[in-house]
């Protein structure tokens, strides 16, 4: 039988089971679909964390809070009926920690931004769902969507205490990307909160940005304060960054769910670390022109720090690798590097490499 004389209901099973092969051949580990619907309890804790001020100064979360709870606003896709969710491991287990020398990416920035590699594929279901004749749009952070919550309702995950979207026999190293759709696709069964009594990951945030269960403090985060934030860190945090120069794993990492992978998915594979970590240490992006940081960062994330931001991070991880062969190119930053927060924070360091004697 011709597929355009199935039933309806036939034939939205079947274009559901053909977006879920192509979603798998494009290499994401697992799909899910969501029902529009409203997320009450969610929309709610989203509006909490913006009245408390957690979203420090990601003023550009303050705006669209209707849509990112909504995705059939007028401003995302009116008559929108289903949330396709796609999932793609990062993690290669084993890596070794991977950055510019002593510091640290986390997992998911290491090598492509996965903007592109994830959104490229996500549009490509959207333009197939369009063809179908069913309105559609992709969407990766670049429209407003809580992710994780319809991540979470497509039974995809569920929300861990550290807000990350955990996978079982994935864990939490996965990034997201969705499809919203006009097609009402069969949905899944949302998925239940699975942490227990667990608080591993409150306990190791090295900040204690974890002020309650699934709400991170921005203001503390280190993924937040070394990629969104501008100007000077505050003095107290610099020390419980580490190493940390990209980003933050801590709270992912003690995370039993992110115990005994052992295969790569395989968009891990395609993020997997790039050389500009090797041909650059934290002492060789302190010394760079905006003209040199402007090809090293070129479809990285960590192009979105800016020089200023990656600059600072890198005097912060030197301060506290702690070690004197890094003095000079420390002291050539605090006398001549063009920014004041980068000069303030090459002069922290320095104290502390000396401090160490
Ligand atoms: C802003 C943002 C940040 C900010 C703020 C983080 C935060 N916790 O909100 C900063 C810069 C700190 C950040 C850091 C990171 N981020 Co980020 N970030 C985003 C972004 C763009 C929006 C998130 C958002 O809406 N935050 C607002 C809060 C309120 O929403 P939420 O945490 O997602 O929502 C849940 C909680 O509010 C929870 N909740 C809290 N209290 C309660 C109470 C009740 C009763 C209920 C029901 C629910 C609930 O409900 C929501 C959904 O379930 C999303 C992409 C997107 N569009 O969703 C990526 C995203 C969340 N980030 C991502 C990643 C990978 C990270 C980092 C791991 C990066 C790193 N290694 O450094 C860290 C992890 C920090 C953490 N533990 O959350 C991934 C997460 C994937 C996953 N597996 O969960 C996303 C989805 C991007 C993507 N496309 O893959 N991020």
């Amino acid at each position: 039988m011709s597929r355009s004389v199935r039933d309806p209901i036939r034939d939205l099973d079947a274009l559901r089971e053909e977006l879920e092969a192509q979603a798998r051949g494009h290499g994401f580990d697992r799909v899910g679909f969501a029902r529009v619907a409203p997320l009450d309890r969610e929309a709610a804790a989203l509006r909490r964390w913006l009245a408390e001020g957690h979203h420090a100064s990601m003023t550009w979360m303050e705006r669209g809070v209707e849509v990112r709870v909504a995705p059939d606003h007028d401003e995302l896709l009116p008559h929108a009926r289903t949330v396709m969710v796609l999932a793609a491991s990062v993690l290669r287990p084993g890596e070794e920690p991977v950055g510019p020398s002593p510091g640290v990416v986390a997992r998911y920035a290491r090598g492509r931004d996965y903007h592109n590699v994830l959104g490229t594929r996500a549009k490509k279901l959207a333009a197939f769902l369009r063809k179908q004749g069913h309105p559609s749009r992709a969407t990766i952070d670049t429209m407003p969507l809580l992710e994780r919550a319809w991540a979470q309702r497509a039974g995809v995950g569920f929300v861990g205490k550290n807000a990350m979207l955990i996978v079982p026999g994935l864990g939490s190293h996965v990034m997201l990307a969705t499809v919203v759709t006009t097609a009402a696709l069969r949905a899944d069964e949302p998925m239940d909160e699975r942490c227990g009594a667990c608080t591993r990951c409150l306990e190791g945030c090295p900040t204690r940005a974890i002020v309650a269960d699934r709400v991170i403090d921005a203001r503390a985060c280190l993924s937040y304060l070394t990629i969104e934030h501008e100007g000077a860190i505050d003095p107290a945090l610099r020390e419980p960054l580490g190493a940390w120069f990209l980003g933050c794993d801590a709270c992912q990492d003690v995370c039993p769910f992110n115990r005994g992978h052992t295969q790569p998915g395989p968009l891990a594979r395609e993020l997997a670390p790039d050389p500009r970590w090797q041909a650059h240490d934290a002492t060789s992006i302190l010394g760079m022109s905006e003209q040199d940081f402007d090809a090293f960062s070129l479809g990285s994330p960590v192009r979105r720090p800016g020089l200023e931001g990656a600059a600072r991070n890198a005097a912060y991880v030197l301060g506290n690798r702690g070690d004197r062969r890094h003095l000079p190119v420390l002291r050539e930053a605090a006398a001549t590097h063009a920014s004041e927060t980068v000069r303030d924070a090459a002069r922290w360091a320095i104290e502390r490499v000396l401090a160490r004697e």
